[in-house]
């Protein structure tokens, strides 16, 4: 039975890494950039002001970044680049918070005191938010040790609840 869970939660992160790879894919394609530069590019003059690039949060919030050379615009090939790699950084974060998600899972089920007991995981930027109804405060407090010792998991916001009788 215990192999039959491990087997179970390898078979759903490779199922998880294998989608995520996909969406990746999908997602960070070259073509989509061009046009979205001219689509902010107002007075089609090649490069974006902070005012043409403003119109995506992104660059409202990092225009300075994004402007390598700093001469207060943003070319095709800076903002690119800026907007590539973010996007790309989203996806690695998402593909981590489900890869800690099942993890945290596959930890709780093998857990004897707590795989009888329906545990909600979310993970959100590495914090693990636990919920759902259990029966003692050391099943709380160990579900919490051992979402807490998951490999990148930074915090853990425990919102288990007893159950009442
Ligand atoms: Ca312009
Ligand atoms: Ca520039």
């Amino acid at each position: 039975m215990k192999n039959y869970t491990k087997f179970k939660s390898s078979i759903l992160l490779i199922a998880l890494a294998m989608s995520s790879q996909a969406f990746a894919l999908d997602d960070v394609g070259d073509s989509g950039y061009t046009t979205a530069f001219k689509g902010l590019d107002a007075d089609n003059n090649g490069t974006l002001t902070k005012t043409e690039a403003g119109k995506e949060k992104l660059f409202a919030k990092h225009f300075n970044v994004a402007d390598k050379d700093t001469d207060g615009t943003l070319d095709e090939q800076e903002y690119t680049e800026y907007k590539s790699n973010a996007e790309k950084k989203t996806v690695k974060r998402v593909v981590k918070d489900s890869v800690i998600t099942s993890k945290v899972k596959g930890s709780l089920l093998k857990d004897e005191s707590l795989k009888s007991l329906k545990v909600s995981v979310k993970t959100n930027h590495g914090v693990v938010l636990l919920s759902g109804f259990v029966e003692t405060e050391d099943q709380i407090a160990q579900a919490g040790k051992i979402a807490a010792d998951i490999e990148g998991v930074k915090s853990v916001e425990n919102s288990l609840l007893l159950k009442k009788e």
